[in-house]
């Protein structure tokens, strides 16, 4: 077809490069990808390289760079036709940070179609190893930074969460402080969203502001970079920052290098890049009042909000597809697996029997509340061990089996729903959960998800979401300013959910009595692992 048009989304995530490409439908077109570790001739495993201090972790910048010629080698060679691409976008794994090398936008503006982008740019980076948000080395920036603004939850209320040692405000300063030389030499700091943007673009694309959220540098309530604490890095950071723009900005059109070599067409448009979590949420078309929960080995809660309330457990981002709302990320460590080793011990390892005890058990488990954190926690941070209760509020020693496996689920759940509604979540007639991950498939857990958000639970088939997302958005931003139609109504008819459970009648009245209780015992449950572990 002559007048086809395409939408290109990229995931730069920690272990491959994806694309996809969808038409006007977001039906998906063609799909590559490139394992890093594939290339081989840069030695990482899962994409990186983790030092041996067990704390620093980085990948090869060019590696980023490198994998970006070969996916569209790929697609050239499938004979895709890039000419009938309309916008670019893509998504980053957050935090990550790039430094150009003084004189790199020059390089990146004169590119040879004839040579590859990895042997031109390979010498346009002060930091070979660009840190990644697996880095758990910079306590000590962290400590500064809080300080800088005057603590955990004050740098929470600012930047949308506490001093976390893989947000970039913190990587760059160890930057700055371990190697003031390479600082110095720098003209520009990217993220990795923003980085592969600008090698598209051909020139330093901004950072977008929901990306910019993962950095403890901005201001989330003014959408701009907090002067004390870009000061107390560096007087001239904000130089080498640029200025943080909505996710949804078209950021120049595309460089020549790609016109000539893949054959795009000139006048193909570059859309912020934005980090795979903001841009997940775009591609699970996640709307107002909803909250998708993903269960895996950990469970994710992706939140939709209008009024935050920063809590220095979670995080808080500007909404990629609305910028007068907010997206919270909650991750909770104890999911999958925690489930899966409660079912080991009480329900002779077999699903069937465990959905059997959690159905034949009544809902509200007659009062009992369990805390079951196998492994460490984040939410709420660092506490560990099992913990059981009856229906007084006393502790006891153990639980039937039965009551075991209810009081998992239950406990989950209640905890997902008093830390979303902590965060400013609020449930009501418009809440929704969309259920993804591996165990939403499991109805019996769906029904108890259900019942305790006191809302309608739905799934949906969306495979790459962050890569998809990117699609949707580069199409978004090419529209909106003729068509003025909002995100949620451009992609409403395409949302597949599908209804899995429905709250049975008297679930308000069973879990918002418990959903207190769980608040109050949580707190006990912290308390006795403090008292256990000496702390
Ligand atoms: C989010 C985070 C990870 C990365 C993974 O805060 O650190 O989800 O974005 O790509």
């Amino acid at each position: 077809m002559d007048n086809e048009q395409f939408y290109l989304g990229f995931d730069f995530s920690t272990q491959s490069l994806k694309v996809v490409a969808v038409n006007d439908h977001f039906d998906v077109i063609i799909e590559e990808s490139i394992k890093f570790d594939d290339i081989g001739k840069y030695k990482t495993s899962d994409g990186c390289h983790i030092n041996p201090d067990g704390l620093t972790v980085t990948s090869p910048t060019i590696m980023w760079v490198d994998a970006l010629d070969i996916v569209l080698g790929r697609l050239l060679q499938k004979g895709f036709n890039f000419q009938a691409v309309k916008a670019i976008s893509g998504a980053g794994q957050q935090h990550g940070s790039v430094y150009w090398k003084k004189g790199a936008e020059k390089v990146l503006a004169s590119l040879n179609p004839s040579s590859t982008l990895e042997t031109q740019l390979k010498h346009c980076f002060t930091l070979e190893e660009s840190p990644i948000w697996m880095d758990s080395s910079t306590k000590k920036q962290c400590k500064y930074l809080e300080a800088a603004v005057g603590g955990s939850q004050a740098m929470t209320d600012l930047t949308g969460s506490r001093a976390y040692e893989r947000f970039t405000g913190n990587q760059i300063l160890k930057v700055i402080q371990n190697y003031p030389e390479i600082y110095q030499q720098t003209e520009r700091i990217s993220l990795v969203s923003s980085f592969a943007a600008s090698l598209l673009r051909g020139a330093y694309c901004q950072i977008d502001e929901s990306d910019g959220s993962g950095m403890n540098l901005m201001n989330i309530k003014l959408r701009d970079w907090d002067e004390t604490l870009a000061k107390a890095c560096s007087p001239d950071l904000q130089d080498k920052l640029g200025i943080p723009v909505p996710t949804v900005t078209v950021q120049g059109s595309i460089s020549k290098y790609f016109v000539e070599r893949y054959s795009f067409s000139d006048t193909c448009q570059i859309v912020s890049f934005t980090g795979d979590n903001p841009s997940s949420l775009a591609g699970m078309k996640l709307a107002k009042g909803e909250v998708a929960v993903s269960l895996g080995s950990s469970d994710v809660l992706f939140l939709w909000l209008e009024n935050p309330l920063a809590k220095t457990e979670g995080h808080i981002f500007v909404n990629p597809v609305d910028t007068k709302a907010y997206m919270a990320l909650l991750c909770f460590k104890n999911g999958s697996l925690t489930r899966a080793a409660i079912r080991d011990k009480y329900a002779h390892s077999d699903w069937s029997h465990f959905e059997t005890l959690l159905l034949n058990q009544p809902r509200g488990n007659n009062g009992k509340i369990g805390f079951y954190y196998t492994i460490a926690e984040i939410i709420p941070d660092g506490v560990e061990g099992c913990y059981y209760f009856d229906e007084t509020d006393q502790q006891v020693e153990d639980f039937a089996d039965a009551e075991h496996i209810r009081a998992v689920i239950e406990s989950q759940f209640l905890s997902r729903r008093v830390h979303a509604e902590d965060m400013g979540f609020e449930l009501g007639k418009d809440c929704r959960v969309l259920a993804t991950g591996g165990a939403s498939n499991n109805h019996a857990i769906l029904q108890v998800m259900s019942d305790i958000f006191n809302a309608p639970v739905y799934t949906q088939s969306v495979a790459n979401s962050a890569a998809l997302g990117a699609a949707m958005l580069a199409m978004h931003a090419v529209n909106v300013t003729t068509d003025n139609l909002s995100y949620k109504e451009r992609v409403h008819d395409t949302r597949n959910f599908e209804l899995v459970a429905q709250p049975q009648p008297d679930s308000k009245q069973v879990y918002d009595v418990m959903a207190a209780r769980y608040r109050k015992l949580e707190k006990q449950a912290i308390e006795l692992h403090r008292k256990q572990s000496g702390q």
